[in-house]
Protein backbone atom coordinates (compact mmCIF):
# COMPACT_ATOMS: atom_id res chain seq x y z
CA UNK A 1 0.00 0.00 0.00
CA UNK A 2 2.76 2.67 -0.79
CA UNK A 3 2.79 4.38 -3.75
CA UNK A 4 5.14 7.82 -5.17
CA UNK A 5 4.42 10.26 -7.61
CA UNK A 6 5.54 13.60 -8.78
CA UNK A 7 4.09 16.33 -10.32
CA UNK A 8 5.38 19.84 -11.49
CA UNK A 9 3.70 23.01 -10.48
CA UNK A 10 1.92 25.20 -12.69
CA UNK A 11 1.61 28.86 -13.57
CA UNK A 12 -1.94 30.33 -14.62
CA UNK A 13 -1.66 32.97 -17.24
CA UNK A 14 -5.47 33.38 -16.76
CA UNK A 15 -5.86 33.47 -12.86
CA UNK A 16 -8.44 31.78 -10.90
CA UNK A 17 -9.32 33.68 -8.26
CA UNK A 18 -12.79 33.45 -6.13
CA UNK A 19 -14.84 30.41 -4.74
CA UNK A 20 -18.42 29.58 -5.38
CA UNK A 21 -18.47 26.71 -2.92
CA UNK A 22 -15.31 26.56 -0.33
CA UNK A 23 -15.52 23.41 0.86
CA UNK A 24 -15.84 21.29 -2.26
CA UNK A 25 -13.35 24.24 -4.04
CA UNK A 26 -15.70 25.05 -7.03
CA UNK A 27 -14.15 28.36 -8.69
CA UNK A 28 -16.21 31.36 -9.89
CA UNK A 29 -14.03 31.46 -13.28
CA UNK A 30 -12.35 28.91 -15.25
CA UNK A 31 -8.93 28.67 -15.70
CA UNK A 32 -5.84 28.46 -18.19
CA UNK A 33 -2.12 27.50 -16.96
CA UNK A 34 1.25 26.13 -17.97
CA UNK A 35 2.66 23.26 -15.90
CA UNK A 36 6.28 24.05 -15.30
CA UNK A 37 9.48 21.48 -16.03
CA UNK A 38 11.27 20.90 -12.92
CA UNK A 39 9.22 22.54 -10.27
CA UNK A 40 8.33 19.55 -8.83
CA UNK A 41 6.92 17.99 -5.67
CA UNK A 42 7.67 14.00 -4.59
CA UNK A 43 5.71 12.75 -2.89
CA UNK A 44 5.61 9.25 -0.89
CA UNK A 45 2.27 7.44 0.87
CA UNK A 46 2.17 3.79 3.00
CA UNK A 47 -1.00 3.46 3.97
CA UNK A 48 -1.15 0.85 6.96
CA UNK A 49 -3.23 -0.45 9.43
CA UNK A 50 -0.41 -0.13 11.78
CA UNK A 51 -0.51 3.68 12.01
CA UNK A 52 -2.75 5.53 14.28
CA UNK A 53 -2.77 8.77 12.96
CA UNK A 54 -1.57 10.73 9.68
CA UNK A 55 2.19 11.59 9.48
CA UNK A 56 3.32 13.98 7.09
CA UNK A 57 7.08 15.44 6.30
CA UNK A 58 8.34 18.01 3.99
CA UNK A 59 11.73 18.08 2.79
CA UNK A 60 12.65 15.78 6.04
CA UNK A 61 11.24 17.57 8.37
CA UNK A 62 7.96 15.97 10.42
CA UNK A 63 5.15 19.02 10.14
CA UNK A 64 2.30 20.01 12.37
CA UNK A 65 -0.53 22.55 12.32
CA UNK A 66 -2.25 24.34 9.12
CA UNK A 67 0.36 22.10 6.45
CA UNK A 68 -0.25 18.94 8.42
CA UNK A 69 -3.85 19.72 9.10
CA UNK A 70 -4.71 20.28 5.07
CA UNK A 71 -2.71 16.86 4.03
CA UNK A 72 -4.97 15.15 6.83
CA UNK A 73 -7.82 16.30 5.62
CA UNK A 74 -7.30 15.54 2.00
CA UNK A 75 -6.10 12.31 3.07
CA UNK A 76 -9.59 11.86 5.05
CA UNK A 77 -11.35 13.10 1.61
CA UNK A 78 -9.39 9.64 -0.30
CA UNK A 79 -10.52 7.34 2.32
CA UNK A 80 -14.02 7.87 2.52
CA UNK A 81 -14.42 8.34 -1.85
CA UNK A 82 -12.56 4.78 -1.55
CA UNK A 83 -14.20 3.79 1.71
CA UNK A 84 -10.74 2.74 3.46
CA UNK A 85 -9.97 2.78 6.91
CA UNK A 86 -5.85 3.17 7.28
CA UNK A 87 -4.37 5.89 8.20
CA UNK A 88 -1.11 6.80 6.46
CA UNK A 89 2.76 8.52 6.00
CA UNK A 90 2.96 10.96 3.87
CA UNK A 91 6.98 11.91 2.96
CA UNK A 92 7.95 15.14 0.03
CA UNK A 93 10.03 16.85 -1.42
CA UNK A 94 10.36 20.19 -3.13
CA UNK A 95 12.80 20.76 -5.37
CA UNK A 96 12.53 24.46 -5.19
CA UNK A 97 12.55 26.83 -2.49
CA UNK A 98 8.42 26.25 -0.95
CA UNK A 99 8.85 29.84 0.84
CA UNK A 100 9.05 31.81 -2.62
CA UNK A 101 5.48 31.47 -3.83
CA UNK A 102 5.92 29.48 -6.49
CA UNK A 103 2.52 27.48 -6.39
CA UNK A 104 4.02 24.72 -4.10
CA UNK A 105 0.27 23.85 -3.48
CA UNK A 106 -0.69 22.98 -7.21
CA UNK A 107 2.65 20.31 -7.08
CA UNK A 108 1.69 18.91 -3.43
CA UNK A 109 -1.62 18.21 -3.70
CA UNK A 110 -1.31 16.61 -7.55
CA UNK A 111 1.03 14.66 -6.32
CA UNK A 112 -0.68 13.59 -3.05
CA UNK A 113 -3.68 12.77 -4.93
CA UNK A 114 -2.11 10.40 -7.34
CA UNK A 115 0.01 8.39 -4.56
CA UNK A 116 -2.58 8.49 -2.18
CA UNK A 117 -5.05 7.47 -4.48
CA UNK A 118 -2.20 4.61 -6.29
CA UNK A 119 -0.89 3.32 -2.73
CA UNK A 120 -4.44 2.22 -2.28
CA UNK A 121 -4.49 0.03 -5.44
CA UNK A 122 -6.96 2.00 -7.66
CA UNK A 123 -6.39 3.87 -10.90
CA UNK A 124 -8.68 6.66 -12.05
CA UNK A 125 -8.63 8.67 -15.43
CA UNK A 126 -6.99 11.81 -15.03
CA UNK A 127 -10.36 13.98 -14.85
CA UNK A 128 -11.41 11.86 -11.83
CA UNK A 129 -7.91 12.98 -10.10
CA UNK A 130 -8.15 16.22 -11.07
CA UNK A 131 -11.58 15.92 -9.16
CA UNK A 132 -10.04 14.85 -6.43
CA UNK A 133 -6.74 17.13 -6.20
CA UNK A 134 -9.15 20.19 -6.75
CA UNK A 135 -10.54 19.80 -3.41
CA UNK A 136 -6.77 19.42 -2.11
CA UNK A 137 -6.38 22.84 -3.86
CA UNK A 138 -7.69 24.36 -6.61
CA UNK A 139 -4.56 25.03 -8.42
CA UNK A 140 -3.37 21.16 -8.09
CA UNK A 141 -6.88 20.14 -10.53
CA UNK A 142 -4.21 21.78 -13.15
CA UNK A 143 -0.94 19.81 -12.08
CA UNK A 144 -2.15 16.79 -13.04
CA UNK A 145 -1.73 17.43 -16.56
CA UNK A 146 1.01 18.58 -18.71
CA UNK A 147 1.72 21.64 -20.93
CA UNK A 148 -1.01 23.87 -21.02
CA UNK A 149 -4.44 23.30 -19.43
CA UNK A 150 -7.87 24.51 -18.88
CA UNK A 151 -9.80 24.15 -15.57
CA UNK A 152 -13.26 24.49 -16.40
CA UNK A 153 -15.53 25.93 -13.62
CA UNK A 154 -18.20 23.67 -14.00
CA UNK A 155 -21.89 24.71 -13.14
CA UNK A 156 -22.88 21.63 -11.35
CA UNK A 157 -23.50 21.98 -7.24
CA UNK A 158 -21.75 18.79 -6.22
CA UNK A 159 -18.78 19.62 -8.85
CA UNK A 160 -18.49 16.83 -11.41
CA UNK A 161 -18.28 19.35 -14.11
CA UNK A 162 -14.90 21.11 -12.70
CA UNK A 163 -11.99 19.65 -13.89
CA UNK A 164 -8.89 20.16 -15.74
CA UNK A 165 -7.63 18.88 -18.84
CA UNK A 166 -4.70 19.41 -21.71
CA UNK A 167 -5.29 22.21 -24.42
CA UNK A 168 -1.69 21.37 -25.69
CA UNK A 169 0.78 18.70 -24.83
CA UNK A 170 4.24 20.68 -23.64
CA UNK A 171 5.30 19.94 -27.24
CA UNK A 172 3.21 22.36 -28.85
CA UNK A 173 5.09 25.31 -27.82
CA UNK A 174 8.40 23.89 -26.78
CA UNK A 175 10.43 27.35 -26.39
CA UNK A 176 7.51 29.04 -24.29
CA UNK A 177 9.42 30.05 -20.80
CA UNK A 178 8.64 31.74 -17.80
CA UNK A 179 11.53 33.22 -15.87
CA UNK A 180 10.40 33.59 -11.80
CA UNK A 181 12.19 36.88 -10.73
CA UNK A 182 12.24 36.22 -6.79
CA UNK A 183 11.60 39.49 -5.37
CA UNK A 184 11.31 37.96 -1.41
CA UNK A 185 11.18 34.94 0.11
CA UNK A 186 9.57 35.93 3.75
CA UNK A 187 6.33 34.13 3.95
CA UNK A 188 3.35 35.90 3.30
CA UNK A 189 0.99 37.51 4.92
CA UNK A 190 -2.11 36.61 3.51
CA UNK A 191 -2.82 33.04 1.94
CA UNK A 192 -4.29 32.75 -1.24
CA UNK A 193 -7.34 30.74 0.34
CA UNK A 194 -7.90 33.69 3.01
CA UNK A 195 -7.28 36.42 0.14
CA UNK A 196 -9.72 35.22 -2.47
CA UNK A 197 -12.74 34.66 0.17
CA UNK A 198 -12.07 38.27 1.22
CA UNK A 199 -12.01 39.02 -2.28
CA UNK A 200 -15.32 37.37 -3.21
CA UNK A 201 -17.07 38.99 0.35
CA UNK A 202 -15.30 42.59 -0.12
CA UNK A 203 -13.94 44.03 -3.14
CA UNK A 204 -16.96 46.24 -5.25
CA UNK A 205 -14.52 44.72 -8.29
CA UNK A 206 -15.06 41.04 -8.02
CA UNK A 207 -17.75 41.56 -10.49
CA UNK A 208 -15.77 43.10 -12.79
CA UNK A 209 -13.18 40.63 -12.83
CA UNK A 210 -15.80 37.71 -13.53
CA UNK A 211 -17.05 39.98 -16.52
CA UNK A 212 -14.08 40.29 -18.28
CA UNK A 213 -12.63 37.13 -17.64
CA UNK A 214 -14.33 34.63 -20.05
CA UNK A 215 -12.94 37.28 -22.89
CA UNK A 216 -9.40 36.83 -21.27
CA UNK A 217 -9.70 32.85 -21.33
CA UNK A 218 -11.05 33.04 -25.18
CA UNK A 219 -7.63 35.35 -26.68
CA UNK A 220 -5.39 32.95 -24.48
CA UNK A 221 -6.95 29.42 -26.13
CA UNK A 222 -6.13 31.26 -29.30
CA UNK A 223 -2.84 32.68 -28.51
CA UNK A 224 -1.93 29.50 -27.16
CA UNK A 225 -2.87 27.43 -30.15
CA UNK A 226 -1.42 30.14 -32.88
CA UNK A 227 1.83 29.92 -30.91
CA UNK A 228 1.34 34.31 -30.85
CA UNK A 229 2.97 34.92 -27.65
CA UNK A 230 2.63 39.23 -28.07
CA UNK A 231 -1.13 38.38 -27.83
CA UNK A 232 -0.33 35.75 -24.97
CA UNK A 233 1.61 38.03 -22.94
CA UNK A 234 -0.47 41.31 -22.67
CA UNK A 235 -3.76 38.88 -22.31
CA UNK A 236 -1.85 37.24 -19.20
CA UNK A 237 -0.38 40.93 -17.91
CA UNK A 238 -3.72 42.57 -18.05
CA UNK A 239 -5.47 39.57 -16.54
CA UNK A 240 -3.08 38.95 -13.37
CA UNK A 241 -3.54 43.11 -13.18
CA UNK A 242 -7.46 42.69 -12.87
CA UNK A 243 -7.14 40.23 -10.23
CA UNK A 244 -4.76 42.13 -8.44
CA UNK A 245 -7.42 45.06 -8.41
CA UNK A 246 -9.60 43.03 -6.87
CA UNK A 247 -7.20 42.19 -4.51
CA UNK A 248 -6.39 46.42 -3.38
CA UNK A 249 -10.12 46.68 -3.67
CA UNK A 250 -11.47 44.16 -0.51
CA UNK A 251 -11.73 45.32 3.15
CA UNK A 252 -8.50 45.64 4.43
CA UNK A 253 -6.68 46.11 2.08
CA UNK A 254 -4.48 43.16 0.43
CA UNK A 255 -1.52 43.81 -1.85
CA UNK A 256 0.78 41.69 -2.55
CA UNK A 257 3.63 43.95 -3.87
CA UNK A 258 6.34 44.85 -2.95
CA UNK A 259 9.45 47.80 -3.81
CA UNK A 260 11.12 44.75 -5.62
CA UNK A 261 7.93 43.69 -7.59
CA UNK A 262 7.37 47.05 -9.15
CA UNK A 263 10.89 47.41 -9.62
CA UNK A 264 10.51 44.34 -11.65
CA UNK A 265 7.12 45.63 -13.82
CA UNK A 266 8.69 48.50 -14.76
CA UNK A 267 11.56 46.70 -16.21
CA UNK A 268 9.52 44.23 -18.37
CA UNK A 269 7.66 47.54 -19.32
CA UNK A 270 11.07 49.34 -20.18
CA UNK A 271 12.18 46.03 -22.43
CA UNK A 272 8.76 45.86 -24.25
CA UNK A 273 9.26 49.22 -25.41
CA UNK A 274 12.43 48.71 -26.46
CA UNK A 275 11.56 45.92 -28.63
CA UNK A 276 11.67 42.75 -26.26
CA UNK A 277 9.06 40.44 -26.30
CA UNK A 278 8.93 39.99 -22.47
CA UNK A 279 5.50 40.15 -20.39
CA UNK A 280 4.82 39.47 -16.79
CA UNK A 281 2.88 37.60 -14.15
CA UNK A 282 2.20 37.65 -10.52
CA UNK A 283 -0.19 35.72 -8.26
CA UNK A 284 -0.87 35.56 -4.53
CA UNK A 285 2.72 36.81 -3.73
CA UNK A 286 5.45 39.15 -4.71
CA UNK A 287 7.34 37.73 -7.00
CA UNK A 288 7.30 38.78 -10.62
CA UNK A 289 6.84 35.79 -13.46
CA UNK A 290 8.51 37.08 -17.12
CA UNK A 291 6.64 35.13 -20.11
CA UNK A 292 9.23 34.77 -22.88
CA UNK A 293 10.56 32.85 -25.70
CA UNK A 294 13.94 30.68 -25.16
CA UNK A 295 15.63 33.26 -27.67
CA UNK A 296 15.24 35.79 -25.25
CA UNK A 297 16.09 34.44 -22.01
CA UNK A 298 19.63 35.22 -21.56
CA UNK A 299 18.92 39.17 -22.44
CA UNK A 300 15.85 39.34 -20.24
CA UNK A 301 17.66 37.49 -17.49
CA UNK A 302 20.71 39.57 -17.76
CA UNK A 303 19.08 42.83 -17.32
CA UNK A 304 17.18 41.79 -14.48
CA UNK A 305 20.32 40.74 -12.81
CA UNK A 306 21.29 44.19 -13.37
CA UNK A 307 17.81 45.26 -11.59
CA UNK A 308 19.42 43.55 -8.55
CA UNK A 309 17.65 40.29 -9.11
CA UNK A 310 19.82 37.59 -8.05
CA UNK A 311 17.35 34.82 -8.07
CA UNK A 312 15.48 33.52 -10.89
CA UNK A 313 13.73 30.34 -11.62
CA UNK A 314 13.71 29.74 -15.51
CA UNK A 315 10.89 27.13 -16.58
CA UNK A 316 9.57 25.21 -19.62
CA UNK A 317 6.38 23.30 -19.98
CA UNK A 318 6.37 20.04 -18.31
CA UNK A 319 4.42 17.42 -17.84
CA UNK A 320 1.92 15.98 -15.75
CA UNK A 321 1.51 14.26 -12.96
CA UNK A 322 3.49 10.82 -12.99
CA UNK A 323 4.07 7.76 -10.78
CA UNK A 324 7.60 7.04 -9.68
CA UNK A 325 9.30 4.02 -8.31
CA UNK A 326 11.80 5.62 -6.34
CA UNK A 327 10.17 5.83 -2.98
CA UNK A 328 11.17 8.52 -0.25
CA UNK A 329 11.03 6.08 2.46
C1 LIG B 1 -3.99 30.55 -9.79
N1 LIG B 1 -3.77 31.22 -7.41
O1 LIG B 1 -4.81 30.45 -10.72
C2 LIG B 1 -4.30 31.56 -8.70
C3 LIG B 1 -3.76 32.90 -9.00
C4 LIG B 1 -3.14 32.36 -6.79
C5 LIG B 1 -3.36 33.49 -7.69
O2 LIG B 1 -4.54 29.14 -7.42
O3 LIG B 1 -7.75 27.69 -1.73
O4 LIG B 1 -3.53 27.55 -3.41
O5 LIG B 1 -6.16 25.83 -2.16
O6 LIG B 1 -7.88 26.41 -3.85
O7 LIG B 1 -4.94 26.83 -5.39
C6 LIG B 1 -3.60 29.83 -5.42
O8 LIG B 1 -4.67 29.27 -4.80
O9 LIG B 1 -6.01 27.97 -3.41
C7 LIG B 1 -4.00 30.06 -6.80
P1 LIG B 1 -7.00 26.92 -2.75
P2 LIG B 1 -4.71 27.77 -4.26
O10 LIG B 1 -2.91 29.90 -9.80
Amino acid sequence: MKATAIANANIALVKYWGKRNEKLILPHNSSISVTLDGLKTTTTVEFSKNFHKDEFKLNGEKKSGEEAKKVSGHLALIRKMFRKKEFCRVESQNNFPSSTGLASSSSAFAALTLASVSALGFNPKPKELSIIARQGSGSASRSIFGGFVEWKKGFQAGGSDSYASELYPKEHWPDFRILACIVSEKEKKVKSRAGMKQTVETSPFYRAWLSAVEEDLRKTRKAIKEKNLELLGKTAELNCLKMHATMITTTPSIVYWQDGTLKAMAAVWQMRESGAKAFFTMDAGPQVKIICLEKDTQKIKQRMSEEGFEKIIESKPGEGAVLSNKHLF
